[in-house]
């Protein structure tokens, strides 16, 4: 047996980021020849896609685990590493995606579409990109970060523009198969439909799909039968047929009464928010099986009381065929007329999606616990670049420092009265805790001089140009005198020598 699977809980990991690598090239007479780290590849992404060939959700709720692949790590020589393999989940049109509050995520309902359900982890960088003018050799490099792990819940909601609803055995599913190429189990007992069949009816010009779900009985709304659960799958319909059996020999029941039960349950269906509610929408009447003589005489014998609330009454046999084309062109104008309102109507204002915190990087939370007061960083930042360190290479850490402190971190800290020492986490949970020591922002902290004196002020020993103009005639004369002097000396000698000689 075929089972139909329409909420599913599905346990996503994507890929983590590959690490950066850290190398240096040598080459034969240059033995440091710069850094030549690769970067990591990026991890691959979970993405779901609404696929029209894909019906149920059953595949997943055999395998609800699946991951995508991690990025490969950066290589020396500037290779970098391998992206991670993604996956794709095809999920079939329909399909409202929830996180595991409850909270909507996307609603995937156009052939097509797709969403990232758990994005991949960034790629480390490797220490040629962290290279610049000023760090020309980085001794270090990032690390990948982990990818999204997690649960989102899926919930099919079956696209259907008419949506047939009636008593168990009232012939919806002959119905559907009598229009449409939608061969659904039928039989002549009730609840033979345990979960929503679609077809495809071409009325004319007009193409419509029509789901025909399980039977209802008086109590659904309470959970009487299979209860009001599979409504979910007409809450996007356009309009609806009330399917009536006009030869149900159960007795206490007849067209009417059945046709009021149906609506009082429909009544009690809450749709969600900002949607028609079901009894809002066009219905039809469909008064079934007028093949049996006597099913006939009762169907015209009601028609008039129908006809007199307002519906549109039609008398079909999915037997003899008879009012299927009659029918089926009626809901064809019907679903006409409404795609011509949706396609008349002002677009709904565009939706921005701003990426969280695109404002303010970062937030400081100052909270107190029975180990004193700490402080909480939290924003996507800085966790991530928490996630990219080696904490056992200290430039690295050095690194995470300056990033944090010209993102204005260490501000924030002075401003939520931090002093130095205190113990700083970054991220929710655990997270990482430090002991915050603020960095040195004023270059007047850095230059070393006893307390109280500044270099800066202090009096300059460069001579000026005319002090040196004069030390360098002052140095002329000098020698100028002690090449005089040894001159001297010079012809002074000689003239002993000359009186030697005599
Ligand atoms: N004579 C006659 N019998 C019909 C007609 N349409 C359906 N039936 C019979 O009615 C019985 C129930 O039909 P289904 O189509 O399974 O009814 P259903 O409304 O889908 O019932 P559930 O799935 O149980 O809610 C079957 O035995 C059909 O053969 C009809 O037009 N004429
Ligand atoms: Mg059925």
């Amino acid at each position: 047996m075929v089972t139909f699977v329409d909420r599913v809980t599905l346990h996503l990991r994507a890929g983590k980021g590959g690490n950066g690598c850290v190398s240096v090239r040598r080459e034969k007479f240059k033995p440091l020849a710069g850094p030549d780290g690769g970067n990591g590849g990026h991890g691959g992404d979970v993405v779901l896609v609404a696929d029209p060939q894909v019906t149920t959700l059953l595949s997943y709720h055999h395998s609800p685990h699946r991951a995508a692949g991690n990025g490969g790590f950066g290589m020396g020589d500037n290779r970098s590493g391998a992206a991670g393999e993604p996956i794709e989940l095809p999920v079939p049109v329909g399909t409202v995606v929830k996180d595991a509050a409850g909270e909507v995520l996307v609603d995937l309902i156009e052939p097509g579409m797709r969403f990232v359900a758990a994005p991949g982890g960034q790629g480390g960088l490797g220490n040629a990109a962290l290279a610049n003018p000023k760090r020309k050799a980085p001794g270090f490099a990032l690390l990948g970060t982990p990818g999204w792990e997690g649960d989102v819940y899926l919930e099919l909601k079956t696209v259907a523009d008419v949506a047939l609803v009636g008593f168990p055995s009232a012939g919806k599913s002959s119905l559907i198969a009598a229009v449409s190429a939608a061969r659904p189990k039928i039989a002549d007992y009730p609840f033979t439909t345990l979960h929503p069949n679609l077809g495809v009816v071409q009325a004319g010009d007009v193409r419509f799909t029509v789901a025909d779900v399980p039977g209802l009985i008086e109590g659904a709304s309470d959970g009487k039968g299979l209860g009001l659960e599979f409504l979910r799958h007409v809450e996007r319909c356009t309009a609806l047929v009330h399917v009536l059996d006009c030869a149900t020999l159960d007795p206490g029941r007849d067209p009417l009464s059945d046709l009021d039960v149906i609506l009082a349950e429909l009544a009690a269906y809450p749709v969600p928010e900002g949607q028609t509610p079901l009894l809002d929408r066009p219905q039809l009447v469909a008064l079934n099986k007028v093949d049996v003589p006597e099913a006939k005489d009762l169907a015209d014998l009601v028609r008039p009381d129908l006809e007199a609330r307002g519906f549109r009454v039609f008398e079909i046999s999915t037997v003899s065929r008879e009012g299927l084309r009659q029918l089926t062109f009626a809901l064809g104008d019907v679903v006409a007329t409404h795609r011509a309102e949706l396609a008349d109507a002002p677009a709904a204002p565009r939706v921005v999606i701003r990426p969280k915190g695109a404002e303010r990087e970062f937030t400081v939370r100052v909270e107190g616990g029975s180990y004193g007061t700490y402080y909480r960083i939290l924003g996507d930042k800085p966790v991530r670049w928490v996630q990219q360190t080696d904490f056992q290479n200290e430039e690295a850490v050095g690194f995470l420092a300056d990033r944090l402190d010209k993102l204005g971190v260490d501000d924030a800290l002075f401003r939520a009265g931090a002093t130095p020492g205190a113990a700083v986490v970054i991220g929710e949970g655990d997270g990482i805790v430090f002991d915050w020591e603020p960095s040195l922002s004023s270059a007047a902290e850095v230059m070393v001089a006893p307390r109280g004196t500044d270099p800066r002020f202090a009096p300059s020993n460069r001579r000026t140009s005319s002090q040196r103009r004069e030390q360098y005639h002052e140095r002329m004369d000098a020698k100028a005198e002690a090449r005089a002097e040894l001159e001297a000396e010079r012809l002074a000698q000689q003239g002993r020598t000359d009186e030697d000689d005599r």
